[in-house]
């Protein structure tokens, strides 16, 4: 006789949890999404856009590998004193490095800067555990140009591999997952095998909102701006989604709404349009700015907007 329905026994499983970390902006999110598929995680050509630790689960036969998206990392002299969000996103970091079983460091292809290196070597301790990760090389031409990077790379540290990429094109993700494979832990499934992410459909919503805001906002504009989701429900056959963009100064609010209500506009239909594939149908979409000074200099007003403080 075999197993009980949904009980399957598979003493050869291996599961665990692989971060994604390095510097801002070398792709970490863009490679979270086109492992799982999906945009679990959002992605902007600016520094710092991802804030949070977000989870993406990979289920293959016998595999489950849970991929954890961080911030990107400070400059050491970026960590200003006092800025309770910048040192929630450090801790993020460094919490999501010491629960890894697998840490993915990704860089750049085209360069190798000093913080890579100084995370290369925070890394070093765990190297048997680490894999490179060089991403954007659909931007290195002719391929080789790549060669002396790796020749050095491995010659000054000693990490489990080294895999070049190019997350979005999708080259040698096969590959990537692979090596993943053969580092996973034996253990059971953490999460239902239908599972993709950790975040609810709020965080998700808010997320792609602020997505859009950082594309449509310069400066420190969209440093400053935090989304919530105040109010998700459905009427009427359609979804009614009231959320809140929460600036630090007043002088924000006019940028963010824009001449003649413009930008908040253009954001709000194409926010609109993530939200009708990610909740299936119609979607009413309403946004309101409003101020709420220091609200990321401060711990308690971090907790009270959703993060994890
Ligand atoms: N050419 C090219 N661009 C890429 C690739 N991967 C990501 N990008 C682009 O790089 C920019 C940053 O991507 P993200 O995925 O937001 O980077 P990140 O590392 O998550 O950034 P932070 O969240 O700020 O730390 C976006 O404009 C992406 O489209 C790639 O393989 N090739
Ligand atoms: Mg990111």
């Amino acid at each position: 006789m075999g197993e009980p329905d949904g009980v399957v026994q598979d003493d050869d499983f291996r599961t665990g949890y692989a971060a994604i970390v390095g510097r801002p902006n070398v792709g970490k999110s863009t490679l979270l999404n086109a492992l799982i598929g999906e945009r679990v995680s959002i992605v902007s050509a600016k520094p710092h856009t991802t804030r949070h630790r977000i989870l993406g689960v990979l289920n293959r036969p016998s595999r489950q590998t849970i991929f954890v998206d961080t911030p990107g990392l400070q400059r050491a002299s970026q960590g200003r004193r006092g800025h309770a969000l910048r040192r929630l996103m450090a801790r993020t970091i460094h919490q999501a490095i010491a629960d890894a079983d697998i840490v993915l460091m990704m860089i750049d292809a085209r360069q190798l800067t000093a913080e890579d290196r100084r995370l290369a070597e925070r890394l070093a301790d765990r190297a048997d555990n680490t894999v490179l990760v060089l991403n954007k090389i659909d931007k290195v031409h002719p391929r080789s140009a790549l060669l002396p990077l790796l020749k050095n790379l491995s010659k000054n540290f000693k990490f489990y591999s080294y895999i070049p990429v190019s997350a979005t094109k999708g080259t040698n993700l096969d590959r990537l997952v692979e090596v993943i494979s053969e580092r996973l832990p034996p253990g059971p499934a953490l999460f239902p095998p239908d599972a993709v992410t950790d975040r609810g459909e709020r965080f998700r919503i808010a997320e792609f909102i602020r997505e859009k805001l950082l594309t449509a906002l310069h400066q420190e504009v969209p440093y400053g701006l935090t989304v919530e989701v105040e109010y998700l429900g459905q009427s009427d056959e359609q979804w009614l989604v009231h959320a809140i963009i929460w600036v630090e100064r007043a002088n924000h609010k006019s940028i963010v709404i824009g001449k003649g209500g413009r930008v908040l506009k253009a954001a709000g239909q194409s926010a609109r349009q993530d939200l009708v594939k990610l909740l299936g149908g119609r979607v009413h979409l309403e946004l309101w700015v409003k101020v709420r000074e220091h609200w990321a200099d401060s711990e308690r007003e971090l907790k009270s907007l959703g993060f994890d403080a």
